[in-house]
């Protein structure tokens, strides 16, 4: 178990750890497989863990996290994540029972790895943009529903520059890629859960405008609320649930609504602890609380994901 003592939640880890912690995870469990998804901008291994108690294709959940750099708690909740399944299977038949999880623990993993040791605040990729000095594209305006539209930026050097096309990222082309592999192998994706920082929110679709909702809109919205009532019940933080746009700004060419809108039922944008008094720096005390309501959240969508 030497991924898991190299993580231990009470600090924020480097990317090799959390690169060695997934690799281990097989070793620990044979519940979870290990795919590499591709490789970053500066050719680091994206990861994509499977976790399954069973031989046969399920109804599954995708989650991806740290698709803004600075947003750290989100890979940390995600590795919390996995390193509970692994080793207290026994212990979530409400989460494992009937469902396979595929969970992208870190996405953006070079402005990671930068927001680390040069800009904590960093948000985008890492990627050269032609004709400027300002790096990267804001992976979150990159993806090819809506791209270019409310909330994004033609300007390189704005944090949320869409980029120069849609995917153009290696690391949403990735993304993006795996999850169109799992749907025409006929993985039954019904719900899709993107980790973000911060401002506790639960964010439906639509999110590109205000004031748009899905057809399913009422059903989003009773899932919206079940899981915001369980993180209530672990440690009493509130969230706020409604679309994207609705209780924050429109954005075009977002992870949760083009996954919406190649057919996946559920979508969510979970944006974490806290409300501003740490922001994106939130201290490593309250990874583990985070990561505990967050699970909460996570066994609402499953027992919703179940009952489809
Ligand atoms: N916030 C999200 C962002 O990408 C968001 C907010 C996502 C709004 C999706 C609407 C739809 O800007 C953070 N913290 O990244
Ligand atoms: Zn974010």
């Amino acid at each position: 178990r030497s991924g898991e003592s190299r993580i231990g939640w009470t600090a924020y880890s480097t990317y090799a750890e959390i690169e060695s912690f997934v690799q281990d995870l097989p070793s620990i469990n044979s519940i979870a497989s290990v795919q590499s998804i591709g490789t970053s901008y500066e050719n680091r291994n994206l990861y994509a863990v499977k976790i399954s108690t069973s031989p046969n294709n399920r109804k599954a959940i995708l989650i991806d996290a740290n698709i803004h750099a600075r947003e750290w708690i989100t890979s940390a909740t995600a590795t919390w994540i996995l390193n509970e399944l692994v080793t207290k299977t026994a212990q979530y038949g409400e989460v494992l029972e009937g469902i396979d999880y595929y969970i992208i623990p870190s996405i953006n993993v070079d402005g990671y790895e930068y927001s680390r040791t040069s800009d904590r605040m960093w948000r985008k990729t890492r990627s050269v943009n032609s004709g400027s000095t300002c790096r990267g594209c804001d992976p979150n305006r990159n993806f090819p529903f809506q791209f270019g539209g409310e909330g994004t930026s033609s300007s390189p050097c704005s944090d949320t520059f869409k980029g120069p096309s849609a995917l153009s990222e290696k690391e949403t082309k990735a993304v993006a890629d795996y999850v169109n592999g799992l749907l025409s192998s006929n993985v039954n994706i019904l719900a899709y859960v993107s980790f973000h920082s911060y401002g506790q929110y639960w964010l439906l679709p639509w999110g590109y405008t205000a004031n748009a909702y899905p057809v399913d809109y009422s059903q989003q919205l009773s899932l919206g609320n079940a899981a915001i009532s369980a993180i209530q019940a672990v440690h009493g933080t509130r969230y706020v649930t409604g679309t994207g746009a609705d209780v924050l700004y429109g954005v075009g060419g977002a992870s949760d609504d083009w996954a919406k809108n190649i057919g996946i039922k559920y979508t969510v944008t979970a944006e974490m602890r806290d409300t501003g008094r740490y922001g994106f720096v939130l201290p490593p005390a309250q990874i583990i609380p985070n990561a505990e309501e967050t699970m909460a959240a996570l066994t609402e969508v499953a027992k919703r994901v179940r009952s489809e």
